[in-house]
């Protein structure tokens, strides 16, 4: 294995299309988000794990970055003639052929790791992608009248648009899984893609004991900002950045990752948070962190690939 990633939904599947180009996905390991997984009409739906595993086996839809490509959506017409729950959540013909699958696995007594693993050899997948935890840890949202909602209600149903006041996590039997802690346990680096901070990442690291983990090995840890300015590249990292009360930045960014990267990946265009971030005792790599082209993901990839030593050799 030569790197490890922590992935959530868009930004980091987007760096992962440019590291296939220069990593075998033989030297790939994935661990993805749990927190914005979701029981939906009696089916466990895994978003950020799903938008991986679509990624690898070629199947994602690239333009919403979430989905298959050629999706028809003949069963959600069904359900919704029939009042079902959810509606707003659109799950596609083909996506629905996994969760029906999953939940049948995991009703017969596999765990979600176990599932996952299978899948991966029925896909023939090389990398190894899998959740952090065999138990839930789902990422609710506090809205400013102390209502509390689930992350895709927030997120796709509200469209972003409601106040938050908090992000917090509900966590049950949410350890680490066997797999994913001898993954955290090798001997290369571990990159946190450029995913919401709050949402993507943090749930990944309040499975116990993560966080303890990249504080051991600091220094082979590096991250991607997601935000420009105060902006982040897409979904609602800046809002949930300020409830969690961290500046929407990359300075914001290294305060909340001190204790466990060693190096951040910024943008040059906030190379003035310079001084800041390295007040944290981060170090910083300041280039052109856009990954809207297949040019710019595999430019992004290689300089961090070689910067975390993983291309000294090639
Ligand atoms: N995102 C949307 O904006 N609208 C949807 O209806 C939607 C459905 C959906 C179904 C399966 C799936 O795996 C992802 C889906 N997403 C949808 C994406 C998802 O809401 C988020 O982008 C991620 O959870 C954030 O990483």
């Amino acid at each position: 294995m030569k790197a490890v990633f922590f992935s959530g939904g868009t930004g980091t599947p987007k760096l992962l299309l440019g590291v296939r180009e220069i990593l075998s996905d033989r030297e790939l390991a994935i661990i993805t988000n749990p927190g914005d997984d979701l029981e939906w009409n009696g089916l466990l739906v895994c978003p950020d794990l799903d938008t991986v595993l679509y990624l690898f086996s070629d199947k994602l839809d690239l333009t919403k970055f979430w989905g298959l490509k050629d999706e028809t959506f003949n069963a959600l017409a069904t359900l919704k003639s029939l009042d079902a729950e959810m509606p707003w959540f659109n799950i596609g013909d083909k996506d629905l052929g996994l969760h029906v699958w999953r939940t049948y696995q995991l009703r017969n007594g596999n765990t979600l790791t176990e599932v996952t693993i299978k899948l991966l050899e029925a896909w023939n997948i090389k990398s190894v992608i899998v959740p952090p935890t065999n138990g839930t840890l789902r990422t609710k949202i506090i809205l400013d009248n102390n209502e509390k909602i689930g992350f895709q209600e927030f997120w796709v149903k509200n469209k972003g648009l409601l106040e938050i006041k908090d992000v917090i996590f509900e966590a049950k039997d949410a350890i680490i899984s066997t797999e994913a802690k001898r993954i955290l346990e090798m001997d290369c680096p571990i990159i946190i893609g450029p995913s919401n901070p709050v949402s993507s990442i943090g749930p990944i690291l309040a499975v116990d004991p993560i966080r303890k983990i990249l504080q051991s090995k600091r220094e082979s840890v590096f991250a991607v900002s997601p935000f420009i300015g105060q902006q982040a590249f897409s979904g609602p990292a800046a809002k949930m950045m300020k409830a969690k009360g961290f500046e929407p930045s990359s300075a914001g960014l290294a305060a909340m990752y001190s204790d466990i990267i060693g190096t951040l990946v910024i943008h040059t265009k906030d190379s003035s948070q310079i001084p800041e971030i390295k007040k944290e005792g981060v170090s910083v790599i300041s280039t052109d962190t856009y990954l809207s082209t297949q040019k710019q993901r595999v430019k992004l990839a290689t300089l961090i690939l070689k910067k975390s030593g993983v291309l000294e050799n090639r």
